[in-house]
């Protein structure tokens, strides 16, 4: 559509360049998504790393799956690439001599474990072997530099995957900035991290990107003041993307709705 994010334009309005993709823990060509919706597989807990569960496909995005382990509620969903090493076909823990574990919130009795695990498996489609992919290698260093572009997974929301700025760069990490958010989302990562992701990532491997929010970026000093209009050098730092600020008011029509893009929440 029209008004579609465009990083062509917004780096040319932003005068900002890409992080080059040597810069991640990525496959320079993205694998292919070869899951379907309702395989099992083997993932490590997320919220309790050491332990191996059984985990099922609830979606596919881009190269990402969507992942809920078996035994566990709805509203922990987690995402992981397909080439993560964090996920493994169903037997891999059993040839490592260990064993899987409910996860962490297990909804039965400890005790019901073994059979549930039973039930969960059979009859299940497996994913096969051939859909897991080799995690990349580290990048050699941290090179990554303050001001460069690129797109990350938002933490608090990890469906999605927006454009965001390096903000600072200490040892082997570095401070995600998301474009449009006043920080609420920021976050320090490992520069290995498979959270962040080369400029048209997103557009390579058919994930959505969510455009930059509509707020200024202010420095750290000046976050908590409202952004004034009357001094727009305040604003030439970062994303001046989708101004102006304030909003016009939106226009008051039945049924018509989300003309505005939702503020943080
Ligand atoms: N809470 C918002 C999502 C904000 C996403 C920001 N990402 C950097 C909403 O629900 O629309």
């Amino acid at each position: 559509s029209k008004d579609a994010f465009s990083w062509e334009e917004y780096l040319k309005e932003t005068s900002s360049i890409p992080a080059p993709p040597s810069c991640f823990r990525q496959a320079r060509v993205p694998p292919s998504n070869d899951f379907k919706v309702g395989m099992k597989l083997e993932a490590h807990d997320p919220r309790n790393s050491t332990s191996v569960c059984i985990a099922t496909v609830m979606g596919l995005t881009g190269v990402r799956l969507r992942l809920r382990l078996d035994g566990s509620d709805n509203s922990n969903d987690f995402w992981r690439l397909v080439d993560s090493s964090d996920i493994q076909p169903i037997g891999t823990c059993e040839k490592n001599g260990d064993m899987l574990q409910p996860p962490l919130g297990f909804r039965m009795n400890a005790s019901s474990w073994p059979m549930f695990l039973l039930r969960t498996l059979n009859g299940a489609e497996m994913a096969p072997a051939t859909a897991f992919k080799k995690e990349p290698p580290r990048p050699q260093q941290n090179s990554f530099k303050p001001g460069m572009k690129l797109e990350a997974v938002d933490k608090k929301n990890p469906y999605l995957i927006c454009p965001a700025t390096i903000g600072e760069v200490k040892g082997d990490e570095v401070f995600i900035m998301f474009d449009g958010w006043r920080g609420a989302f920021d976050y320090w990562c490992k520069c290995e991290s498979r959270d962040i992701f080369p400029v048209g990532w997103c557009s390579l491997t058919k994930h959505s990107l969510q455009p930059p929010g509509n707020s200024v970026n202010l420095p750290k000093n000046l976050q908590t003041l409202p952004a004034s209009p009357s001094k727009p050098s305040r604003r030439s730092m970062q994303s001046p993307y989708r101004l102006p600020n304030p909003l016009p008011p939106l226009p008051v029509r039945k049924g018509v709705r989300g003309r505005r893009p939702k503020s943080e929440t």
